[in-house]
């Protein structure tokens, strides 16, 4: 005969607490954070189409950081949020950019907050659609599950947003580091403007 031990019952997930989470929409700081990284330029190369303008800028300003990202992700939870802090730049003629990614759980979709500076969301679907979004102070960005996405800072001041998603979204870098976006954002006459990238394969 089976006997039953109530001290054999699986262990509870502990209660999540809700918690107030400070977002400095100036610096991006996040307060309480529970985890950040930076990117330095010098990871970014591949990126960017002029690699020679690239060097130089590097020969240039050194190896400066060009944007960091601050998490409130907190265990067990479903959603997660967080910043990212772009600063301001070009190589050539393209604006500073984000590496840019699909969701590696293609049924994910994510909301981009701006809350300073002035930049542009780029996505594309994987059937061809190309869209940008304007990211603006108030402005938040719809990114539908299965687009790929990168911002770029078009501005002369850090660009900050927040972005809120799934804890379990995941990151697909392969296809945007491998074939580009579709389009680029980069400065033409004085003001930004996308153009077709004319190195995305047709
Ligand atoms: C954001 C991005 C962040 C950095 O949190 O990860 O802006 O961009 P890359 O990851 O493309 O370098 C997000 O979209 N998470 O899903
Ligand atoms: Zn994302």
């Amino acid at each position: 005969m089976d006997v039953i031990r109530s001290n054999q019952q699986p262990a509870e997930e502990p209660m999540l607490l809700p918690e107030g989470v400070k977002i400095d929409g100036d610096t991006g700081e996040v307060t309480p954070a529970t985890g950040r990284y930076v990117k330095h330029l010098s990871s970014l190369r591949d990126l960017y189409e002029d690699t020679a303008a690239f060097d130089a800028h590097l020969a240039a300003h050194g190896d400066a950081v060009a944007y960091e990202v601050v998490e409130y992700r907190p265990e067990g939870s479903d959603i997660c949020f967080g910043t990212t802090i772009m600063m301001p730049g070009k190589i050539g003629r393209e604006y500073f950019l984000t590496r840019g990614h699909f969701h590696a759980k293609t049924d994910r979709g994510e909301v981009y907050y701006t809350q300073s500076g002035e930049g542009v969301l780029l996505l594309h679907s994987r059937t061809g659609e190309s869209r940008s979004v304007s990211m603006r102070p108030g402005v938040a960005a719809f990114i539908p599950p299965d687009w790929a996405h990168r911002s770029v800072n078009t501005g002369s001041e850090k660009l900050v947003f927040v972005w809120m998603c799934t804890i379990d979204a995941g990151h697909d870098y392969g296809e945007v580091a491998t074939r580009g976006m579709r389009q680029l954002a980069v400065e033409q006459n004085g003001s930004a403007a996308l153009v077709a990238n004319p190195k995305y394969p047709s």
